[in-house]
Formats: C-alpha cells, structure tokens, sequence
C-alpha cells in the first residue's frame, strides 16, 4: 500500500471551468488521474466489482433494458482496501466539493459500470430522481478504467438541463429514454458528447443532468468507476418517489426525513476544516 499514490493532493478549478459546470451541468476534468497513477487499482476494481455485481450471470438478451445498460457494483470501497483508497481520494473529492460550491463532501456512494462488449445503450436519465437528497447537493464522477471511444458507450449530456429540476422521465428504462429523447428531440437543449476519453480522465455532472451513454458495438468491456458526493451537513427530503425510499435505506441507513445526511457510511471525504 505505501508505494500507492495516495491522491492527497488537492487541484484547485479554475473559474472557466467552475462556470461551464454551473451553465452545463457537467464538466470533463483530463488526466484526473495518469495512467500511471490509476493502473494499480484497475485489477482490484473490477475483481471486487466483478465479483458483486447482481445482473453479472444473466445473459446480456435476457436482461432489462436498465442491465443490458452495464454490470452495476455498488460500494466496492466496503470490500477492498485499494477500492478504498481510490474512492477516498481527496484529489476527486475536492474537485466535487468546489463545483457544489461547498465546504465538504461526503460518499453517497461509489459503484462500477461495467458496460460488457455488445452491452446496451444507458438510456437518458436525472441521477436525482433515485436520491433522498436536493440534486444540487450532489454530484456524480464518471471515469473510465480503460481509454473508450464512442463506440463503447461514454456518457452524453443535455446542457443546461440540470436547471430544469425533475424532467420527469421516471427510472432508468425505455420509458425514460423515449420521454426523454422526446425533449432532446425537441431542441430543447444542445448536447455535449466527447468523442473519446483516456482511463484516468473524468466527468463530473450534477445531480439533475440529463444523460445517457451509447452502447457497446466493440468486443471490449468499457469499464467506468463512479463516486457520488453529497454536500457536507445536506439533509434527507421529504421523500416523493419509492426509488428515494430504497435509496435511503441503502446508502443513508437508519435515517429519516429531516435528518443530516451521515450515516457511518458516508464519510466526510474532503473538508475545508
Ligand atoms: O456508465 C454509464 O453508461 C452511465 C453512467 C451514469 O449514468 C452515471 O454515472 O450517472
């Protein structure tokens, strides 16, 4: 562990880039981590997160929409000290706290998506519709463990979207991507699609964004690693949806409407103190 890199340092965003995310919603952040950096970790993740994934022995036809979408592993940093110590990084967390325009971040939590060789598109989607938390007091970032190009599925953005609070396309399913696609059809928002992306670089996007991913034409699994930040001190909503039910009681156990957002796992992850 001593001759890992501890992603302590911290990199401070510019104001360029701080206005882009608060107009677009979302914002790429190159080589957050090089490829040297990111390659000891690589192995762990995707072995714990291989092994945990729920949808991973279903064939990819027989499955829903949501888990043709990719192989999800939720919480890996529970199960492995080098998936610990990536989603610990104070190098992401701090760069999450400055675009919430906050003092602290906690772990909502991490997950892996694995999209498989030939899996399916994400379909479009708010993040927030899932959280018992304001989905400006969240942020989600997105890396890729391999370099992906758009054939193997990165993740598109509706800008400006996440000024449009809840879109109301419902849960990740087809439902959600013909509702959805119904207003991007529309032209009500411009998109922002990155045609490739090396392992290492990261996007960052705000809890009401829109997006999707394409899916995956190559015979490559396109592995990405995400960690989703809740502002320090936030507390839980007043609950609308089931999905925020279920939320709660798996990422804020044994809290209530009105309480503080911190459950013993959700540790502060940066902090200005
Ligand atoms: O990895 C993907 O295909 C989708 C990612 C996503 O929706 C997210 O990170 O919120």
């Amino acid at each position: 562990m001593t001759d890992l890199p501890s992603f302590d340092d911290l990199t401070v965003i510019s104001e360029d880039q701080r206005n882009s995310f608060d107009s677009n919603g979302h914002l790429l952040v190159e080589n957050l981590c090089s490829p040297e950096e990111l390659s000891p970790f690589i192995d762990p993740l995707l072995r714990v997160g291989g092994e945990i994934s729920w949808n991973k022995d279903i064939p990819l036809e027989d499955q829903r929409t949501y888990d043709r979408a990719f192989h999800q592993a939720i919480n890996l940093w529970r199960l492995d000290p080098l998936a610990k110590a990536f989603v610990m990084a104070k190098r992401f967390a701090h760069i999450a706290a400055q675009l919430l325009g906050v003092k602290g971040v906690r772990l909502y939590h991490d997950q892996l998506l694995n999209k498989k060789a030939n899996g399916g598109h994400t379909p479009w989607h708010q993040d927030a519709f899932y959280w018992p938390v304001a989905g400006h007091h969240a942020i989600t970032m997105w890396m890729p463990l391999v370099n992906v190009t758009t054939e193997m599925g990165i993740v598109q953005f509706a800008n400006g979207s996440h000024r449009r609070g809840d879109l109301k396309g419902g849960a990740i399913s087809q439902t959600s991507e013909q509702k959805l696609s119904e207003l991007v059809d529309a032209g009500d928002f411009s998109l922002s699609s990155h045609k490739m992306l090396n392992a290492g670089d990261a996007t960052f996007h705000a809890g009401w964004t829109l997006h999707r991913a394409g899916s995956n034409t190559t015979q490559m699994d396109r592995p990405a690693m995400t960690v989703i930040y809740i502002a320090d001190q936030c507390t839980v909503l007043e609950l609308e949806r089931e999905e925020q039910h279920l939320d709660l009681f798996m990422y804020l156990p044994g809290l209530k409407e009105g309480d503080l957002a911190i459950s013993p796992i959700n540790p502060l992850l940066w902090s200005q103190e």
